[in-house]
């Protein structure tokens, strides 16, 4: 892309904005951005997506394996009780195809396609300062002008392909996890090459395993993963979660991280050796995100504790992989568990009992090339008809950043961004006026259920975007003090935790030459959602609103 800007040839208009908003993204945000802003506000909101259908991640991640990893009627959207009377899920953890399908029957249900215009990628988004509104550029050679410009981006949308010497040159196909082929990938008969044992390889490396004649692993980090234990739910589960929905949602919303466990007030380290065994053994029992939420306060703040629940999965892995030195590889040692986001699987470490799945590991042994024929390491030469990425995103700032926004002065949002993200509450930056973004850098997002951490967020904005439409207000910007008060606190946060000891994404540190900050804010729902609401309370406290 140019780096001269597309508005400076385009002559302020003069007039009101076409717009009252364009939301960029429909996924869960997008979808229920422009509801909130066309049903409850009664404005005029286009959304620009660049696939050409809705659900944004689920529209994109098809890969083998993908499925949810909160469970089902958690994560759904809770606006609309005739919605959750109308839907129902098939199971707990269903996979991307039925959360597509639900996420296609919300756009349905709720008519918002006609204001969803596919296929059309925002290039370039500039601010007027004269007019108060965002001039906003797409792929389709257009522009057009809108008040706010509301990203829903999402927080894993920019697909990392690591540059790896020689990839032109391969003569097999490959893949990234999270731009997938619509058709599928047919992998019977072939030999594969999986780079990357996130989230994302655990889910996809059993079922490619299942299929493939050969599957070779490449893994750089081993990693925590905690069985989801995926089961059909029947009408008699229906029946009674519908009964509890609205408990369900009260519990969830008043979490700490979305989830409806009660977060325990007990230490991992104030209970016995047999009690806390017993503790793991009956959560690993039960599967998913509890045996982190529901277990102990202090996992997440405390190394010794954090040891009890990691010795406790290492122990698992070797039991469950036959072979003692492939198990040895697969045993995390690097980092405390959930310090990189934990992962819950299908069967993964049993997918290395099987003849046709090998380990390899690149931490020791570098990928040096990938030839012709396959993946060079610095030791081994592997042959592969197809390599699938699951190498992750460019999270949380890599699809704000692709957008080339630019605010104040034509400053651009990657400028500003060059030490990494700053922002108030993750809703706003300096500089960049009538600018939000949903569960952006500095938000508690891809630490909560995000489903949950989206409503907060769009409900917050459509709430904004209200007060200053009965205020006779058209412009709101965070200022610089409350913005770096709360990089501040975000930092200081964070670092009460153990999530800056591992390399994640969270951290930025999957990308080389991204600067290494943690990004989500890790105090969880509850108290966030308090500091969302003490700023409206206090007259949008670290904003200027102007009329
Ligand atoms: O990506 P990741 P993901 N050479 O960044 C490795 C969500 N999600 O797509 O750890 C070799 O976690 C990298 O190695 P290392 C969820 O929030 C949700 O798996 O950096 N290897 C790592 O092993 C998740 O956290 C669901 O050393 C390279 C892997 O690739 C997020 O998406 C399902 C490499 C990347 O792991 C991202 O998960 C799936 C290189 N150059 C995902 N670069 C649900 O179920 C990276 N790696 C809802």
């Amino acid at each position: 892309m140019s780096s001269q800007p597309l508005a400076s040839s385009q002559a302020s208009s003069g007039r009101a904005p076409e717009l009252d908003a364009v939301i960029v993204g429909a996924g869960f945000s997008g979808l229920y951005m422009l509801y909130r802003m066309r049903e409850v506000l009664g404005l005029n909101a286009r959304v620009f997506e660049t696939g050409d259908g809705v659900g944004g991640t689920w529209y994109w991640n098809r890969y083998p394996g993908a499925r949810c990893d909160s469970e089902s009627f958690y994560y759904s959207f809770t606006f609309s009780p005739e919605l959750d009377q109308e839907w129902e899920w098939t199971s707990k953890y269903p996979e991307q195809p039925e959360i597509l399908r639900y996420l296609d029957y919300v756009a349905d249900r709720f008519e918002l396609k006609r204001d969803i215009q596919l296929s059309t990628r925002v290039i370039e988004a500039s601010f007027d300062e004269e007019n108060d509104c965002w001039r906003v550029f797409t792929d389709d050679g257009k522009s057009i002008t809108a008040r706010y410009l509301i990203s829903a981006v999402g927080c894993l949308s920019a697909a990392n392909v690591p540059d790896i010497k020689g990839i032109d040159d391969f003569e097999g196909e490959w893949y990234h996890t999270g731009s997938w082929p619509h058709e599928g990938v047919d992998f019977s008969g072939k030999r594969v090459g999986l780079i990357g044992t996130g989230s994302t390889g655990i889910q996809a490396a059993p079922r490619i395993a299942a299929e493939a004649d050969h599957l070779t692993v490449f893994q750089r980090t081993a990693n925590f993963s905690i069985p989801a234990r995926n089961a059909p739910l029947s009408a008699e589960d229906w029946a009674d979660i519908r009964k509890n929905y609205p408990e369900i949602r009260r519990v969830l919303k008043s979490s700490m991280a979305g989830f409806p466990y009660t977060l325990t007030e007990r230490s991992a380290k104030d209970v016995d050796d047999e009690e806390r065994t017993a503790i793991y053994e009956e959560l690993w029992d039960h599967g998913g995100f509890k045996f982190l939420w529901g277990s102990f306060f202090d996992i997440m703040l405390d190394l010794d504790a954090n040891a009890t629940a990691a010795d406790f999965i290492r122990g698992k892995i070797r039991r469950t992989v036959k072979d003692p030195k492939v198990a040895d590889m697969l045993v995390p040692t690097d980092h405390p568990y959930g310090s990189k986001r934990p992962p819950i699987d299908t069967d993964y470490f049993e997918t290395y009992n099987r003849d046709n799945v090998k380990l390899v590991d690149i931490r020791k042994a570098p990928i040096a090339e990938i030839t012709k024929n396959g993946l060079r390491t610095e030791d081994s030469e592997y042959e592969l008809d197809i390599i699938v990425f699951a190498t992750g995103f460019d999270a949380m700032t890599g699809s704000l950043l692709r957008m080339n926004i630019r605010g104040k002065g034509g400053r651009t949002l990657e400028d500003k961004w060059a030490a990494g993200p700053r922002t108030y509450l993750g809703l706003q930056v300096e500089g960049f006026p009538n600018l939000f973004t949903i569960t952006g850098p500095g938000s508690p997002s891809v630490l909560v259920n995000m489903p949950i951490a989206i409503e907060q967020h769009v409900e917050w904005i459509s709430d904004c975007i209200e007060h200053m439409r009965e205020n006779g207000m058209r412009r709101i910007e965070a200022n610089l003090d409350a913005e770096d008060a709360w990089v501040d606190h975000v930092n200081e946060v964070a670092s009460m935790t153990l999530f800056p000891r591992a390399n994640s994404w969270y951290m930025g540190s999957n990308i080389p030459g991204k600067t290494r900050v943690f990004m989500p804010y890790p105090g969880g729902l509850v108290l966030y959602g308090e500091r969302c609401q003490d700023a409206v309370s206090k007259g949008y406290e670290g904003f200027t609103l102007q009329p």
